[in-house]
């Protein structure tokens, strides 16, 4: 039996505050601007807000780089501010989820600043230190998760730091005591202040093994830093001992960013009975198709999809719970690498991603203008990406001559963390009303169509059919808690799948094609005692006309 509790029953609204309003024309979003719009997350139903990084920080990945952990970023306001937005969000019943980013720090962060002044300084293993090779190069061959070598040389005491980010992100020493009681301290200081959770960035990270040896290079230009530091020994040792000094004494949400996390993995860091979190997110069908590690410019066959997904409902089930995901800030635009981003379909086919994952077992994240069917961009020069992994990805694979620029180009186009980074879309002024400045990206070409003042007017928007179904969640609980069972799995096109409890059943179906497809709906739907929940065409569905239309999406209700 699945225990009922609040955060299995919610839904997840990801602001990534850079690029989500502006209230003070500095072309960067801040506190306030979201202050300012926390009525509309309210018309939308959501219940929490997951807020990507606000503290200090040189920004040099866009806040997950942090320098002091309580203050906050001089660009996003002051804490009087977060304050203020904090008790203007409870006052509408919305809880905030705070990102804790505590794998790495920033290198402006005062921890590194002493740790680096010497080898006896009180914060020297604060982090990951480790003499360079004979021949002076670095202590083993892994890579960056933003290209290049994960070490870095530090002149001070001729030693290298180690860092599986940018090298202005030093990896933490979790094996020091000193630091759990740091971090802890500071995560209980946040919980006092009255914030609802924490997202763990890349959590699954924070044990590396004591020997750090050279990693797989599989052709590439670096070592697989991974089976030495992602589920490491001590991480599930590290979240218990987070969980009974911090977690366990307060009514929060957890969900920990286990990237390479299995099934059974997740069973251990977000089991119901394991004291650890509440859910992870992983990462197997949004890594699905990668070429050049995760670039790609190939779309992933819709039964690779199904098949995932259907895993992680199924084998979770009963022993953790899902966090259900097709968008945030390090993914591209669903509409347009799952769905169709021309005119014609983008409405459509976002309204139909948004049944497909919202009609699962977990509790759903929706990403700042995913509810608007925002698509991606259309870059097409270098100079217009601002994320550090796109870059550096640039550089290393084309400078390398691996990949040429046309192809990296394309890859760039469908999967770079950019394509969700661009302004908010909130009306038809200029910058999509998200800033009366110049923003530090450009907004989408296309919010003249695509924006929330617009779609807020038409009861047949994607605003309106995501505040549908997020209301649906609230008063159906088999889409909450309801067994999930695939139908069709060897279709390319179609996505069918039932949810049943308490003898209830809802039959879901969508249509992943621009084409019509036969459909032939199951003896227990095909009679008009099943009600439609919802569906995003209008008149004759599938039971009459034994056929889907492009990128129709239907729930029927029994
Ligand atoms: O991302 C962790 C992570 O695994 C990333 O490499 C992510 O999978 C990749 O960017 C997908 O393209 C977290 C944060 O979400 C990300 O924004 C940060 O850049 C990163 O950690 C370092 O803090």
């Amino acid at each position: 039996m699945i225990k009922e509790t609040w955060w299995k029953e919610a839904v997840v609204y990801q602001i990534y505050p850079r690029s989500f309003m502006d209230s003070d024309g500095d072309g960067i979003g801040d506190i306030k601007g979201i202050t300012s719009k926390l009525d509309y997350l309210k018309l939308l139903g959501i219940d929490v807000i997951w807020l990507s990084p606000v503290y200090k920080s040189p920004n040099d990945d866009n806040g997950y780089d942090i320098s002091d952990y309580q203050e906050i970023m001089d660009e996003f306001g002051t804490m009087e501010d977060f304050d203020e937005m904090l008790g203007e969000a409870h006052k509408r019943g919305i809880k905030i989820v705070m990102d804790l980013v505590v794998n790495h720090t920033s290198d402006e962060h005062q921890w590194f600043v002493e740790s680096r002044k010497s080898l006896d300084n009180p914060y020297r293993d604060y982090y990951i230190w480790r003499k360079g090779k004979e021949d002076g190069s670095e202590p083993n061959n892994w890579g960056s998760c933003f290209s290049g070598p994960a070490w870095k040389y530090d002149e001070a005491t001729d030693m290298y730091f180690l860092h599986l980010f940018s090298p202005k992100q030093p990896d933490l020493n979790w094996d020091n005591e000193a630091v759990r009681k740091s971090v802890f301290d500071m995560m209980t200081w946040w919980c006092d202040k009255g914030i609802d959770g924490f997202r763990m960035d890349v959590i699954s990270m924070i044990s590396k093994t004591k020997e750090l040896p050279d990693g797989e290079t599989r052709g590439g230009l670096y070592g697989d830093f991974s089976p030495y530091s992602v589920h490491g020994p001590n991480v599930h040792k590290y979240l218990k001992e987070m969980n009974e000094k911090v977690l366990s004494r307060y009514d929060i949400m957890t969900v920990g960013e286990a990237a390479g996390v299995t099934v059974e993995q997740a069973k251990q860091y977000a089991g119901e009975h394991t004291d650890e979190l509440n859910m992870v997110f992983q990462f197997e069908h949004v890594d699905l198709g990668g070429k050049y590690g995760k670039w790609s410019d190939t779309r992933v066959p819709l039964t690779e999809l199904k098949k995932t997904m259907s895993k992680w409902q199924t084998e979770l089930k009963g022993e953790a719970w899902n966090s259900l995901y097709w968008e945030n800030h390090d993914q591209p635009r669903s509409v347009s690498r799952f769905g169709d981003d021309r005119p014609q379909y983008r409405d459509l086919s976002a309204k139909m991603l948004a049944t497909c994952l919202h009609m699962m077992q977990g509790t759903p994240y929706v990403y700042q203008g995913e509810e608007l069917g925002m698509t991606n961009y259309p870059f097409n020069d270098m100079s217009q990406f601002r994320d550090i992994e796109s870059i550096n990805a640039y550089k290393e694979w084309v400078g390398s001559g691996r990949v040429s620029h046309e192809e990296m180009m394309r890859c760039l186009c469908l999967k770079s963390r950019d394509n969700a980074r661009t302004p908010m879309q909130w009306d038809a002024s200029g910058h999509a009303g998200f800033t009366k400045g110049i923003p530090w990206i450009a907004v989408n070409p296309n919010y003249q169509e695509v924006n929330a003042s617009r779609e807020i007017a038409d009861e047949e928007s994607v605003f309106h059919y995501y505040k549908k179904l997020i209301g649906l969640r609230k008063q159906h609980k088999i889409m909450v808690y309801g067994d999930y069972e695939l139908l069709l799995p060897d279709s390319g096109e179609i996505f069918a799948y039932t949810r049943t409890l308490d003898g209830e059943r809802l039959l879901v179906v969508c249509n992943f094609t621009d084409k019509e497809q036969e459909f032939r709906v199951p003896e227990a739907f095909a009679g008009d005692e099943a009600l439609c929940m919802i569906a995003n065409y209008k008149g004759d569905d599938c039971r009459k006309s034994g056929k889907l239309r492009p990128y129709e999406a239907i729930v029927l209700q029994k």
